[in-house]
């Protein structure tokens, strides 16, 4: 079990499938990358193909020999329990809840408001201008990170990362949306913890070889 093969169905862009990818080299492990277009042709996560992997329609899924394991964060926990070191969450039941809390904060109340789905579906359905839908992308990061700085600034268990000074499910979680808020040009400078936390993130080959620009599929 420990030796399948890994192969994740991934595309540059998505943050979702950026915190798999982090969280897969943070653990050195070797992977394959299935890449789904998320926009060509209608988008492939439609196809027949993808839904029988992901009746969802979304990325990523990591496939573990036979097994198909869906969404970033379930992922995540399991690349913890199946290969613990390096960990990917705290030692106490405390800072383990704080940084479930944290990368939750992301993945459950920031992401999914701008995903792709949501926001074709305001332009086809009801029409809204791209100015606007961008808008809309902003006021969600900005909500999201006012509250995540709020959570770092000052607490003991901040480090040199989310929590303390080895990356977490929390980093895992923050970094792809810190991209997602330099794509919709989010001014970043009342975030500063967020932003020193990204560049400690950035400076690590796990995070940097997980970058959108580094992917087989990026144009
Ligand atoms: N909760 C899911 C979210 C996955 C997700 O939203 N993936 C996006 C890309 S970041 C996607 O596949 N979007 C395709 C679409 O909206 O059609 C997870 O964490 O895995």
């Amino acid at each position: 079990m420990l030796t399948d093969r890994l192969c994740l169905f991934s595309y540059w862009r998505s943050s979702a499938a950026y915190r798999v990818r982090i969280g897969l080299n943070l653990k050195g492990l070797a992977y394959e990358i299935a890449p789904v277009h998320l926009l060509r042709d209608g988008g492939e996560q439609h196809g027949d193909a993808y839904r029988a992997a992901n009746p969802q329609k979304l990325v990523p899924v990591l496939q573990h020999g036979h097994r198909m394991l869906r969404q970033s964060l379930a992922i995540l926990e399991y690349l913890d329990e199946m290969w613990p070191d390096p960990p990917l969450l705290p030692v106490t039941a405390r800072d383990r809840q704080r940084v479930r809390a944290l990368a939750q904060l992301v993945a459950c109340d920031v992401h999914p408001l701008n995903n792709l789905r949501v926001l074709q579906y305001f332009e086809r359905d009801w029409g809204v201008p791209q100015a606007e839908r961008d808008v809309w992308v902003r006021h969600w990061i900005i909500e999201g990170f006012a509250a995540f700085e709020a959570l770092l600034q000052d607490h003991p268990s901040t480090g040199a990362f989310c929590d303390g000074n080895i990356p977490t499910i929390a980093d895992c979680c923050l970094i792809p949306q810190v991209y997602n808020a330099r794509r919709f040009s989010v001014d970043m400078a009342p975030f500063p913890n967020i932003v020193r936390i990204e560049a400690a993130c950035l400076a690590l080959p796990a995070f940097d070889a997980a970058r959108p620009e580094r992917q087989p599929d990026a144009p």
